[in-house]
This record gives C-alpha cells, sequence and structure tokens, in this order.
C-alpha cells in the first residue's frame, strides 16, 4: 500500500515540452485542471499528496515520476537522459530529504528515467531506453542491492518508457502492450493485453487496490473491471500530448 505521493504542478512553459507525438500543444489551463482532478484521485485513494510548485525553468517537470525512485528503504535521484530535463534533479531533493533518510543517486556517465522502472514487491524491472542506459541501470541495480531488492533489464525498442506500454497491477496482474507482449523477462505474470489501437491505456496506474485508467479507451477500462479492480477514470489529454502519462504526474511510496 502507498501513504504517500508527490506532485509538481505544471508550469505555462509545458507548451514547450519534449513530444514525439503530433496531437499539437498543450493548454496549461486545460492541464492545471487535468492536474489537480489527478490530485483528488490520489488522494481519494488514501493517499496524502504533497504538491510541488511549478518549476518554470523545465518545461516537462510536471513529469515528477522521471527524476526519483522512491523504494520502500531508500530513494534514488536519477540522472535523466534528455538534457532538457537533467537538471529537473536538483529541485526534486529537498521534498525527498524531507521524507527520507537514504539519498542516493545515479550518476554520469549513467544516465536513468524513473519512467523505466517498473516495481514488482522488491524487484525492480528496468528499461534500457534513449533516456536510461546500462550504466544507469547497472548503477541502480547496485543500490538496490545494497538496501536488500534486486533489478533487471529490459531492453526497449521502441517505446519512450518501459512503462509506456507496462503497469503492474499487484496481485500478478501486468497490463502489457506492443513491443512487451511475449517477452522473456515478463513471462511469470498474468497478462492484461492493450490493444494496439488503446496502448496509451497500458500506462494505467494502480494505487491502492483503485486502478486510475485514462479516459477514452473502453476496452482497457472493461478489462481492467473485469480483472475486479476498482477503477477511477481520468481525462490527461493534455499531458497524453507531450508523451507523459498517469504514472509519470507522480511518485507514489
Ligand atoms: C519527456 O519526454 O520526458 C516528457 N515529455 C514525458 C515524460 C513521460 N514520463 C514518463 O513516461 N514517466
Amino acid at each position: 500500500m502507498f501513504k504517500n505521493a508527490i506532485v509538481r504542478k505544471p508550469c505555462p512553459e509545458i507548451i514547450n515540452g519534449l513530444t514525439s507525438v503530433s496531437f499539437g500543444e498543450p493548454d496549461y489551463k486545460k492541464a492545471l485542471d487535468q492536474h489537480a482532478e489527478y490530485v483528488e484521485a490520489l488522494r481519494s485513494c488514501g493517499l496524502n499528496v504533497k504538491v510541488l510548485e511549478a518549476d518554470s525553468q523545465f518545461p516537462d517537470s510536471v513529469f515528477v515520476e522521471d527524476v526519483a525512485l522512491c523504494t520502500s528503504e531508500c530513494a534514488i535521484v536519477t540522472n535523466p537522459g534528455a538534457p532538457s530535463r537533467n537538471g529537473e534533479k536538483i529541485g526534486i531533493q529537498p521534498v525527498l530529504k524531507h521524507f527520507y533518510e537514504n539519498l542516493e543517486f545515479i550518476e554520469y556517465p549513467g544516465t536513468l528515467d524513473a519512467g523505466d522502472v517498473m516495481m514488482v514487491g522488491k524487484h525492480y524491472y528496468i528499461g534500457i531506453s534513449e533516456r536510461t542506459n546500462t550504466q544507469g541501470a547497472k548503477q541502480l541495480i547496485a543500490l538496490l542491492e545494497r538496501y536488500g531488492m534486486t533489478g533487471t533489464t529490459v531492453p526497449l525498442k521502441e517505446m519512450l518508457h518501459l512503462k509506456s506500454g507496462l503497469s503492474y497491477l499487484e496481485q500478478n496482474h501486468l497490463m502489457i502492450t506492443g513491443e512487451f507482449k511475449n517477452h522473456p523477462a515478463l513471462e511469470e505474470f498474468q497478462k492484461i493485453e492493450v490493444d494496439p489501437d488503446e496502448a496509451y491505456a497500458a500506462n494505467s496506474l494502480w494505487v491502492n487496490s483503485t486502478v486510475l485508467v485514462p479516459s477514452g479507451f473502453p476496452k482497457t477500462l472493461a478489462k481492467i473491471k473485469q480483472a475486479g479492480y476498482s477503477t477511477v477514470v481520468l481525462d490527461v489529454s493534455e499531458f497524453r500530448k507531450l508523451d507523459g502519462g498517469l504514472s509519470c504526474l507522480s511518485l507514489r511510496f
């Protein structure tokens, strides 16, 4: 169960965030409203949500998941792989120090975005992507092992981040799409397959037995309900315009 979440409000510069899709520019006001609804949803799942002020220096800073990995034993400040986002690792540290005694760091030449890291109990799957390199993954595995946890890598070919195509819903349930469907490293899970035309919804988010699901993906929503979960549907259209999904918008621990 999670107790806490950290989020950061979107900044007006969000219109200049990184993207690989062509859904247009995010609408800042709409992004603010969608973000507020997201925070409410986390609170309704019982989380204490710490809301950080917007940081106009970094257009993508609302995607706070990428800059830290919050485990049960320590927080690990990542070294984000996109140059325009790398400095976000500074602004996250004060709040992490507030929650954690043990703060660790990924350092160059290693890079790592925590959107590439999926927690399954005490084991972490780490995507090797354009943002996360093998050095970064190696450093993370060494840190995890120091605290009694483990990690293994999953190479990515198409997705931005590991969790762009995978979500762990606990109880051995894994939502899965695209390049991950037949991945040997993921055989042990009971899979909830997300159709290619709803691939974005593979980034749904388990929060204390409820699953947050992006709006507009009825087939995936039905499958999650069918698997026995209560669901909350959220419109995150403005974040999707920047390749961001539900998990990217918070750190949960
Ligand atoms: C980026 O390209 O870094 C942002 N526009 C989107 C980050 C999404 N984060 C995530 O998947 N964890």
